[in-house]
């Protein structure tokens, strides 16, 4: 198991290559694995798969957040979950992010081996902060606007980037007061989350003023529905677009990039890497 946090900044390059996380979704319904990893066994194999394509982090999520998915309920979310942040943690030297809102969710899973949050609503459920705070782990916080069965419908901003800005600092800000160190704090704007294309594609330009809040910025743009948009192109046929859009984001500095696509990443990130000298 690995407990540490690959995305901290190298004090000495001044630069570190930005990181791994892969999808691992564990939903019947999920869109981009066509729900084929709903059992343990073939969970832990494309865990596995993951790992030796050089995935820092797995990030296993049971709760489909997919614009007009439905609420899951905390029994069927922690029955998709455990037991593959359990097999996981037992057999793999990579780090465990656990997908999830749930307070109930995020202390079984650490408890079963995972030493992130990953949560949507970025700590908003009751309890949550208070439990991140006290289990120890590093939180994702994500911006969302809306919730995941409308959030499509209308999303609306004056200006996305500094609506996002002032969002993720008031949570930050929540989280400190609460108790949870400022190195336990990552932030993402929340890609395809309650925002148009043209929102999704003024965040992506504008990356580097989140890079310049101080905090590691996550993002995940892979087989998104705006990829699909940009290429005329299904969930499966996306990867090129998703490696474009993650180099977008790692020459402006991001930390971690979150993808279905683990193997094309890293080896596009290794391009970037040489050519920045590290
Ligand atoms: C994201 C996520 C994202 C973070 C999902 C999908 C939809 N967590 N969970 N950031 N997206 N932090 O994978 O396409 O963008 S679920």
């Amino acid at each position: 198991m690995m407990a540490g946090a690959p995305w901290l900044h190298d004090p000495d390059s001044g630069f570190v290559a930005p990181r791994i996380m892969g999808v691992l979704n564990v939903t019947p319904d999920s869109f981009s694995d066509g729900g084929r990893f709903v059992a343990p066994e073939a969970a832990l194999v494309r865990a596995r798969e993951m790992v030796a394509e050089g995935a820092a982090i797995i990030d296993v999520g049971g709760e489909s957040s997919r614009p007009g998915s439905r609420p899951v309920l905390p029994e069927d979310e922690l029955d998709r979950v455990i037991p593959v942040i359990q097999a996981i943690a037992t057999e793999m030297p990579v780090m465990i992010s656990v997908d999830t809102s749930k307070p109930e969710v995020m202390r079984a899973a650490v408890a079963a081996g995972a030493t992130m949050i990953n949560d949507i609503r970025a700590l908003a459920a009751e309890g949550a902060v208070e439990t991140v705070a006290e289990l120890g782990a590093a939180v994702c916080l994500m911006h969302m606007q809306g919730a995941p069965q409308h959030m499509q419908r209308a999303p609306h901003y004056e200006d996305v980037v500094a609506e996002v800005g002032v969002f993720l600092e008031q949570r930050v800000a929540a989280c400190l007061k609460a108790g949870i160190p400022h190195h336990k704090l990552l932030i993402d704007p929340g890609f395809g989350f309650g925002k148009s294309l043209a929102h999704n594609l003024a965040l992506l330009a504008n990356l580097g003023q989140f890079v310049a809040m101080g905090l590691p910025v996550l993002v995940g743009i892979s087989r998104k529905s705006m990829l699909g948009t940009l290429t005329g192109r299904a969930e499966g046929g996306r990867v090129a677009a998703g490696i474009a859009a993650a180099m977008i984001a790692a020459d402006q500095g991001v930390h971690i990039i979150r993808t279905h696509d683990v193997a094309p990443t890293v080896d596009a990130l290794k391009v970037q890497t040489a050519v920045r000298g590290t």
